[in-house]
């Protein structure tokens, strides 16, 4: 006989199992995104985290963020991943004796006694920092956490805004897959086969102990990803406009940079999100509020494509758009004054042939379902992840898509919950990929629920 669905019980055992993941992969001042896959601190899995965190301990949320904060390098930068000096160098590569961020990042800044990666990832902190802060504002006052994190956060942007503005239109660049959080989307195998990849003998790869090979990337994405880091860090980790590209075709230091609508798009939201801070703070805000509104433009002019009705990452070494539908360029959603007409396309996007939330798909898939290279199973080549849902989810409410977004919500529920919190899931099927109890997944299915 089928069980009857009980929306309360499902309620109150998914918060369990999320608040079990949570606890298991809490660290002690941090979070692990899993235990066996990804043995460290992220950057941007920290900023979901906290954002879920809140509703459980708005101290522990408060400390994450602060946990990662601390090992901010003198430039500005929040580096990608901090390392947990108590987990072998074997464990996960590139482990810290290969990014030698104390001697080789000297020069950016890098912290000397914590040992962190050189490259960063989206910057959705000032975001997460915000919405801690408003689960607890008497804890957040009594601990003077903004007032703490606040000149941080406003280092990482300007960082981003000075040292990264690689295209020179206002935007700022990755110069890693890694750093913009989508390692394989297809979005960049045109800007990355310029790239010699570093022979598959020179490192080993710790990832496939834990996952399955055709979830991952594969070698000859990691023989570039080793040949970017490597340049990048024997270059000193220095992102001067002039040299990047010199190197030309094959060389590894500048030869990538790519501005991403869903990189940019957290910035703005991010950049909102200080405005609030300061302004809790005691200052008016609104310089912060009209840059975000600068960039927004230059979003527009750079990366909109009136044709697909989305955003798409601009190759700023090649000087075009790149042609490829990644779920990237409908994050964009996220920010609250674009034009009408602009989200009215994002929204349709959302439900047409590529994506078709609401029809074949249960979650939104990382990339074009009709794409060429559109794979279910492999990583952001297909697969749908909980980051991108929560992004979305959050953009269909701003715009007053209710009913959309309570779908979106309702499917990120079931998923997270019937898949175990995995990292990934088919878009189709909903069935798990990657690994298993993911932080993210249930620090963002916790926020969901609330
Ligand atoms: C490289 C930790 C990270 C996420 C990324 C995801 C994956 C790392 C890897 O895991 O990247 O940074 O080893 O594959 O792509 O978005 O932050 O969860």
């Amino acid at each position: 006989r089928p069980i009857a669905y009980d929306p309360a019980v499902e309620a109150d055992s998914l918060h369990s199992g999320a608040a079990r993941v949570l606890e298991s992969n809490w660290t002690g001042r941090s979070t692990v995104p899993s235990r066996g896959l990804y043995p460290h601190q992220w950057s941007w899995d920290s900023a979901f985290i906290a954002i879920g965190l809140r509703h459980l301990s708005p101290l522990r949320a408060q400390t994450e963020l602060e946990t990662l904060l601390s090992a901010q390098w003198g430039d500005g930068r929040i580096p990608h991943i901090v390392f947990n000096p108590s987990v072998p160098l074997d464990a996960y590569f590139p482990s810290p004796d290969f990014w030698r961020s104390s001697t080789a990042g000297r020069a950016a800044g890098a912290p000397r006694t914590v040992q962190t990666s050189g490259i960063v990832q989206p910057p959705v902190h000032a975001l997460a920092a915000w919405l801690v802060h408003c689960a607890d504002p008497g804890l957040s006052h009594g601990r003077g956490f903004l007032a703490r994190v606040y000149p941080r956060l406003a280092a990482w942007h300007r960082y981003l805004l000075h040292r990264r503005d690689l295209g020179g239109g206002g935007l700022a660049s990755v110069v890693h897959p890694w750093e913009q959080g989508m390692d394989n989307s297809p979005c960049w195998d045109a800007p990355l086969a310029r790239v010699l990849p570093a022979p598959a003998r020179s490192f080993r790869r710790a990832d496939l102990d834990h996952g399955a090979p055709e979830d991952r990337p594969t070698d000859l994405d990691y023989g570039r990803y080793v040949r970017l880091a490597t340049d990048y860090r024997d270059a000193g980790y220095a992102d001067d406009r002039d040299r990047a590209g010199r190197g030309g075709p094959g060389r590894g230091a500048g030869s990538f940079a790519v501005e991403d609508p869903a990189f940019n798009a957290m910035l703005i939201a991010s950049e909102h999100a200080l405005a609030r801070i300061a302004r809790e703070l005691g200052a008016t805000g609104t310089a912060r509020h009209a840059r975000a509104e600068r960039l927004t433009t230059a979003l527009l002019e750079r990366l909109w494509d009136p044709e697909r009705g989305m955003f798409l990452c601009r190759d700023v070494r090649g000087g075009a758009l790149v042609p490829e539908r990644s779920v990237s360029g409908l994050i964009p959603l996220l920010l609250p004054t674009l034009p009408r007409e602009i989200t009215r396309a994002l929204v349709r996007t959302v439900r047409g042939p590529h994506f078709s939330l609401g029809t074949t798909t249960r979650l939104v898939p990382s990339y074009d379902l009709l794409g060429e290279a559109f794979d279910p199973h492999r990583y952001w080549r297909g697969p749908a992840w909980f980051n991108t849902a929560w992004l979305l989810e959050r953009g269909l409410r701003t715009h007053g898509e209710r009913a959309t977004a309570d779908q979106l919500r309702q499917s990120a529920l079931e998923s997270a919950h019937s898949s175990g919190f995995a990292e990934y899931v088919d878009p189709y099927t909903g069935e798990a990929c990657g690994t298993a109890d993911f932080s993210w997944t249930a620090a963002l299915a916790l926020d969901l629920l609330h």
